[in-house]
């Protein structure tokens, strides 16, 4: 049994199911996706129901799947797409009331972070961000969800992060997980790749830190 890490698929299905492929997962294993499945990308709504469904999945939380659950709030009401991305909205319309609802029952509960215990080692696994010390309600929300992780944290235990694509500390082509210190960020850009040179899908096995690349 191995534990894998992915994040920001972004509505990628196509790399989502190629990785599941070549890291060979089956069903004694467990995956955690750090968030940002929805937006950017055309199958954000399926890889949900999908993920959903996997009983050895777990998402947590990102920025934009907490603006896909308050945006289903106001479904009904006029206007309702501007609450969306355009691709979202139109897979959102396939779906019936009740498959909206049982989304929105979903994503409300996803946890905004984990402790993840693999190969000896603890790894804090959070969409953008740990709050600092003493941060707490809708600050530390912004944190999790929202804030660019400084590339010179100094973090105690391992932290793995989405949401701030790697090209934002490197020039690596193609886009590479990066580390420094106890701070991960696998988010390589695969919803950029039409726009940002070397964009790709990454995941990391926690149990020996091997890097999957597609
Ligand atoms: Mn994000």
């Amino acid at each position: 049994m191995s534990i894998y890490v992915m994040s920001d698929l972004h509505g990628d299905w196509a790399h989502f199911k190629l990785m599941l492929l070549k890291i060979r997962f089956s069903s004694s294993d467990h995956l955690y996706l750090i968030g940002d499945i929805v937006d950017r990308g055309p199958h954000g709504i399926k890889l949900l129901q999908f993920i959903r469904q996997q009983n050895n999945m777990t998402l947590l939380m990102g920025n934009h799947d907490m603006m896909l659950l308050q945006g289903l709030a106001h479904f009904h009401e006029s206007g309702a797409e501007d609450w969306f991305d355009p691709q979202t909205y139109a897979e959102l319309c396939q779906l019936s009331d009740m498959e909206r609802t049982q989304l929105a029952q979903y994503l409300s509960s996803l946890p905004l972070f984990l402790t993840v215990s693999a190969g000896g080692q603890d790894y804090f696994l959070v969409h953008a961000c740990p709050a600092p010390d003493g941060v707490t309600g809708a600050d530390a929300l912004e944190y999790f969800l929202w804030a660019r992780v400084s590339p010179e944290s100094q973090f105690v235990k391992p932290v793995i992060v989405g949401h701030t694509p790697t090209a934002y500390y490197q020039d690596t082509i193609p886009l590479r997980i990066w580390r420094n210190n106890n701070l991960i960020d696998i988010d390589c850009g695969t919803a950029y790749r039409s726009i940002l040179p070397g964009g790709c899908l990454a995941c990391l096995r926690l149990d020996d830190n091997k890097e999957f690349y597609v």
